[in-house]
């Protein structure tokens, strides 16, 4: 199977109207959207998808920040997917991050830095057990020899 990533808009670019935007760079890139699902989160389950980072002083307030409105839970699928996926959104401090990054174009606090992304080929996987316990569509899209 191709490689996958858990790409996450958070509440902050929701509710900026940056879906579309997010969206269109992956596609652009080349990346095929496998599962896509615009939810609330409990903070029970923001835990847990944030559990490796429970001992950082920051915990609470992240966990508040993500239940504070719907995010977008993708599943994107390509080639190196998970390293790509992280340069295309760029630095974990905005201030970092590049321009023509997501967080370099639009965001500037590091505690609303507008999307996540799967850190390793590992998280991915465990990540996307937890977003989409369902299971993601299955699809190639007819581009596919144009571009891999
Ligand atoms: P990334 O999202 O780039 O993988 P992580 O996994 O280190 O970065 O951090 C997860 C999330 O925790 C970040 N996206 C950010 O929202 C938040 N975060 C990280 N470091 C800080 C910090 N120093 N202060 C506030 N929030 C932080």
């Amino acid at each position: 199977m191709a490689e996958q990533t858990f790409i996450m808009i958070k509440p902050d670019g929701v509710q900026r109207g940056l879906i579309g935007e997010v969206i269109s760079r992956f596609e652009k890139k080349g990346f095929y959207l496998k599962g896509l699902k615009l939810q609330n989160v409990e903070k029970s389950f923001a835990e847990q998808h944030y559990s490796d980072l429970s001992s950082k002083p920051f915990f609470a307030g992240l966990v508040e920040y993500i239940v504070s409105g719907p995010v977008v839970a993708m599943v994107w699928e390509g080639k190196s997917v998970v390293a790509t996926g992280r340069k295309i959104i760029g630095a974990t401090n905005p201030l970092a991050s590049e321009p023509g990054t997501i967080r370099g174009d639009f965001a500037v606090d590091i505690g609303r830095n507008v999307i996540h992304g799967s850190d390793s080929v590992e998280s991915a996987r465990k990540e996307i057990a937890l977003w989409f316990p369902e299971g993601i569509a299955e699809w190639r899209s007819s581009q596919h020899n144009w571009i891999y």
